[in-house]
């Protein structure tokens, strides 16, 4: 998942430190003293690193994240890995990654004098809807963006830090920042890589969202995780309908499902996958949905990722009708705007071809006319598919 947006930075002047507020009141000479050395010294703890942890991890928990754990801020295992990645086409078109690709090399490619990386896992399993002509990734099913949802609850979050270290320089980061996040967060203990290159968690399996904080103070760190509870299980790379993973551990993004539906926006999808994309319109889950680990999975945490109604019944007929505004009427503020209206109506084309609904013909024939070169090129193509059957 990329995005051109970038991450929040926050650095929290004006809130009173406890210290601060507890001076004010008895203003003594002595208790100057101490506060002007706490502003001239941004590093010196007005908290041991074990107190502010501890609070951060309750603070956590009562903002609803499912997991919190907190590593020192190094040069991930996994840049080398990533720059083979790069090296073998892998990232596809995603050159928002490869542009940056020196930034990964150290959280201070984020934020300059980053010590500590607070990475969080958000729980978003939901239960299936009932079946529709379609499927859309179950990140996706909530109300909201998960980006915001996820900001804005680790800024709530980072005041913690910046009501006791005022000077303390701190950073909001989901999915858009070039951080590997997935390495952070087996660095800082929250789990492990599967052979579908998901993190995922005993307690929790791997239906959760990533997010970190990274920040200028020193904390207490945990353990990283260790080992691989994936043993000889091979149902990921199995179960792919795209061969998306060239060896485990791996991902080909130029196969796919999910970075061809969301991300590939301004080029049609090659003929050879679309077979493979099946009723999927945005995203895929299958690699998720097979792995063992999720079979105990437990409910999603926040409202904001219940289920929607309106994602219970997707109909393809509705989909192929779309123009900008029913599009927006139907999707907007929802996960799925991001792609906008003529990608959402190629998938659609896509699909009907492959499950065979030839309800659409009439549809697809007036979208052979459509402005998007992306859409009338899958309504073509789709039309040919179903004269087939
Ligand atoms: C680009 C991207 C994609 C791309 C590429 C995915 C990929 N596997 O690389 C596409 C568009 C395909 C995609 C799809 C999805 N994504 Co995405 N994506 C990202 C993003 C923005 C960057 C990932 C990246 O840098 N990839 C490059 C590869 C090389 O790195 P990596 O897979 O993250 O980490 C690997 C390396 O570090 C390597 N490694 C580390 N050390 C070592 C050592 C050795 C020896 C070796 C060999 C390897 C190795 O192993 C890690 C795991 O494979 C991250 C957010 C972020 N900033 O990290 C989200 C993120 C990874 N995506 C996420 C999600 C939820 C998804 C989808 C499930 C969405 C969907 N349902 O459609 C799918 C899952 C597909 C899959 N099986 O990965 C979550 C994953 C949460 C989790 N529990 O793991 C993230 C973290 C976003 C978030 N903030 O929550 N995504
Ligand atoms: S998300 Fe779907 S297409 Fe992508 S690797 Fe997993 S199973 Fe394959
Ligand atoms: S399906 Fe099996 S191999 Fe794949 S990630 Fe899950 S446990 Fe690992």
């Amino acid at each position: 998942m990329g995005y051109s947006k970038s991450s929040l930075l926050i650095v929290v002047n004006g809130i009173r430190s406890r210290e601060q507020a507890f001076f004010d009141r008895n203003a003594c000479p002595a208790a100057t003293s101490q506060q002007e050395l706490l502003q001239s010294n941004p590093h010196m703890p007005s908290q041991t690193d074990d107190q502010l942890s501890e609070e951060l991890k309750a603070k956590a928990t009562e903002l609803g994240f499912d997991i919190i754990r907190i590593t020192p801020a190094i040069s991930p295992p996994g840049y080398h890995p990533l720059l083979e990645w790069m090296a073998n086409g892998y990232a596809a078109d995603m050159e928002w990654i490869q542009r940056r690709k020196d930034a990964y090399q150290h959280p201070d490619g984020v934020l300059p004098e980053t010590r500590s990386v607070i990475v969080v896992a958000l729980n978003y399993h939901n239960s299936a809807p009932p079946k529709s002509d379609v499927r859309i990734s179950r990140y996706a099913w909530g109300s909201e963006d998960y980006h915001s949802v996820l900001r804005r609850n680790l800024k709530k979050l980072a005041t913690t830090i910046h009501q006791t270290r005022p000077q303390a320089k701190s950073r909001v980061v989901v999915d858009t920042a070039p951080l590997l996040e997935r390495d952070f967060a087996r660095l800082a203990g929250i789990g492990w890589f599967g052979k579908n290159t998901m993190l995922i968690s005993r307690d929790i399996g791997s239906w959760f969202f990533i997010g970190a904080i990274l920040t200028s103070e020193t904390l207490s760190y945990d353990e990283p995780f260790q080992g691989d509870f994936c043993g000889s299980c091979t149902k990921c790379l199995d179960a792919c309908p795209t061969d998306a993973f060239p060896e485990p551990h791996v991902l080909d993004a130029n196969r796919c499902i999910s970075y061809l539906t969301i991300e590939r926006r301004d080029k049609p999808i090659p003929d050879d996958l679309r077979k493979g994309i099946g009723d999927w319109i945005f995203g895929c889950d299958i690699c998720q949905e097979v792995c063992p680990w999720n079979r105990f999975a437990p409910s999603e945490s926040l409202p904001e990722f219940r289920l929607r109604d309106e994602l219970k019944q997707l109909d393809l007929l509705e989909l192929l009708s779309f123009d900008e505004a029913s599009f927006q009427l139907r999707f907007g503020g929802t996960p799925l705007e991001r792609t906008g209206r003529d990608v959402i109506v190629r998938n659609a084309a896509i699909v009907a071809a492959n499950v065979g609904k030839t309800e659409t013909l009439p549809l697809l024939q007036t979208l052979t006319q459509d402005g998007s070169p992306l859409v009338s090129e899958a309504a073509t193509w789709a039309i040919q598919q179903l004269s087939d059957i």
